[in-house]
């Protein structure tokens, strides 16, 4: 008798890791000898980290605040997320990936041991984003709900919890992911930044990013710009971020764009529930001191 009663669509254990059928081994194989390019920019994330955010946000710094064009195009088709195979949606990452002229802003959730081998051979830049585990989980339980992806999950929060917990998730467990990018913080081509902060001051964020993709001569104005194109209720409402067309997320469920706050955590936990996420926490965090921020 298998522990979880949910089974995702296609779902398979790559290298220990539980990944969901638009990752399948032959994608996850090709990924690690994927062609990495010195000025490729990664976007790295554990899923509902705020990735869509931060791949707007960087794709419009390095194309010099061209909102006109990321009016026109999807952000999934900008910003490729490498380790994704839909051919329903016509989103292969590595097809994409491959012909796209420089800079390439590039997608991952993947843990660092299976990202591809180029990323840490050349000095291309790895903006590494995380986000309290709390609301994270959160996040990930409404976007399991409503995505056929995932296999519209109709379990209760405390199933999902106790999943999310174990690891038994798409891409694997947070507390892995998060512990071996963490390990990387000290390389000059990797940049952390955290939702939150970018919640708290996004001009502040923005422009700290383009220092770090060597753009520090932005002006003003482009920061304003993206900052006003970024905001939550902008995403929210523009077509090309807010995954609307895609077929696979029923937004009637929950959107992609579902709340976009700190601390929504606070009306899924109990203070039960909360305790045992900060023991677990505790325990297999043991040693690592990551800024994470419940509320503000
Ligand atoms: S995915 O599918 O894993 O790439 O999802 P991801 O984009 O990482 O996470 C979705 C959550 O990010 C929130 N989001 C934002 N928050 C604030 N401002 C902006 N502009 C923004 N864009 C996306 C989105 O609302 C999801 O969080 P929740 O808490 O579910 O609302």
């Amino acid at each position: 008798m298998e522990k979880y009663k949910h089974v995702l669509p296609g779902q398979h254990v790559y290298k220990g890791r539980l990944f969901f059928g638009f990752s399948p081994p032959d994608v996850l194989d090709a990924v690690k000898d994927f062609d990495v390019r010195e000025d490729d920019v990664f976007i790295v994330t554990y899923p509902k980290a705020g990735t869509t955010w931060l791949q707007e946000i960087v794709w419009l710094i390095v194309n010099d605040g061209n909102i006109q064009k990321a009016k026109v195009e999807q952000v999934y088709f900008r910003s490729p997320f490498l380790e994704f195979k839909d051919l329903v949606l016509n989103e292969v990452g590595l097809e994409l990936a491959k012909p796209m002229p420089s800079p390439r802003v590039i997608k991952t959730h993947l843990p660092v041991d299976l990202a591809p081998t180029g990323i840490f051979k050349t000095k291309c830049k790895k903006l590494v984003l995380f986000r309290n585990p709390k609301d994270l989980c959160v996040s990930y339980f409404h976007f399991y709900r409503s995505s056929s992806s995932f296999g519209n999950f109709q379990g209760s929060w405390p199933e999902f919890l106790e999943m999310f917990l174990d690891g038994h998730v798409d891409h694997g467990s947070w507390f892995d992911f998060t512990k071996g990018w963490w390990d990387k913080r000290d390389n000059s081509d990797v940049y952390i930044l955290y939702y939150e902060d970018m919640k708290k001051d996004l001009k502040n964020e923005i422009k700290k990013m383009s220092c770090f993709l060597d753009k520090s001569d932005i002006s003003e104005d482009t920061v304003d710009k993206i900052a006003n194109h970024c905001c939550f209720e902008s995403m929210r409402t523009n077509p090309m971020t807010n995954h609307h067309d895609v077929y696979s997320i029923n937004k009637e469920i929950s959107p992609l764009l579902r709340k976009g706050m700190v601390g929504d955590w606070k009306s899924h936990f109990t203070v039960e529930q909360s305790g045992y996420f900060d023991l677990l926490y505790a325990e297999k965090m043991k040693g690592i001191d990551i800024p994470f921020q419940y509320q503000l």
